[in-house]
């Protein structure tokens, strides 16, 4: 590691504080240009222990970047991994209030909830569908603290890769009873369809990006328990929103899930 314990704590004291106070800040990089991954998944879990000594609970993990139209759009090439507390959940056609973030945008995302635990190294996407129970749709907002999404990997990794609301909801299904490869997706903001693609966006297949969760983990000698939900990683690229936009996800053979900003 790069950094020292001392300046992985201020750094994620800045960006949760960033959080907090709705405000952003050019990325993290800029004044600690030596930040390897290690310091960078170091921030990440000091900023979820100060969301933990403050009461809240891990609600899911997320993998991120993992769709080629969003490695693209973020001029990358490797999936980032995070989580997701318990005050980022939105219950289905809810609300958030876009006052408490800074820039948010949806993704439209399949979401897993498992009914094994997994354990990497050598995850893959038959031990992910082995180990599911259902899947459903899920709708990630995003707001990254970076001022105009403007970060690289190691930045956006600290920041708990944008992580900031999510809604699942739908008609869950059984894997076995889905084809997560060619499933349809569309997503609408306000009635208008902005965001179209399939499953096998995100990597090939989305219990793909499961499993380099798993795989990831693993290497920290972690596991993911049983019972965890997890969003896959956005099919397409993030849609912008502001106050008065609503915004629904219908996944092909799921039903539909929504939330509205105000
Ligand atoms: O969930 C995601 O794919 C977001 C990853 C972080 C990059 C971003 O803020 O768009
Ligand atoms: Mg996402």
């Amino acid at each position: 590691m790069a950094l020292t314990a001392d300046t992985i704590a201020a750094l994620a004291a800045h960006l949760d504080a960033c959080q907090t106070q709705v405000r952003d800040t050019p990325k993290i990089t800029d004044e600690h240009p030596e930040m390897d991954w290690q310091d960078a998944y170091a921030i990440q879990a000091e900023l979820l222990r100060l969301k933990l000594a403050r009461g809240r609970r891990v609600a899911g993990l997320k993998a991120g970047l993992t769709s080629f139209a969003k490695m693209r759009q973020m001029g990358v090439t490797s999936p980032v991994f995070g989580w997701m507390t318990d005050d980022y959940a939105v219950p289905e056609g809810g609300e958030v209030r876009t006052a408490e973030l800074i820039h948010p945008k949806v993704e439209p995302e399949i979401a897993f909830v498992l009914k094994k635990p997994l354990k990497g190294p050598g995850c893959h996407i038959a031990a992910v569908l082995e180990a599911t129970d259902f899947v459903l749709p899920g709708i990630e907002v995003i707001d990254s603290r970076y001022r105009d999404f403007k970060f690289d990997l190691k930045s956006v990794i600290a920041d708990n890769t944008s992580a900031a609301r999510f809604v699942v909801g739908g008609r869950p299904m059984r894997p076995e009873d889905c084809d997560l490869r060619t499933c349809g997706v569309v997503m609408e903001k306000n009635g208008v369809p902005v965001a179209f693609g399939a499953g096998a966006a995100v990597v090939g297949h989305p219990a793909t990006a499961i499993a380099m969760l798993a795989n990831h983990l693993g290497e920290r000698g972690q596991e993911i328990p049983a019972g965890t939900l997890i969003l896959s990683g956005g099919i397409t690229e993030a849609v912008a929103v502001e106050a008065g936009d609503s915004v629904r996800l219908h996944v092909q053979g799921m039903g539909s899930t929504s939330l509205r900003f105000i």
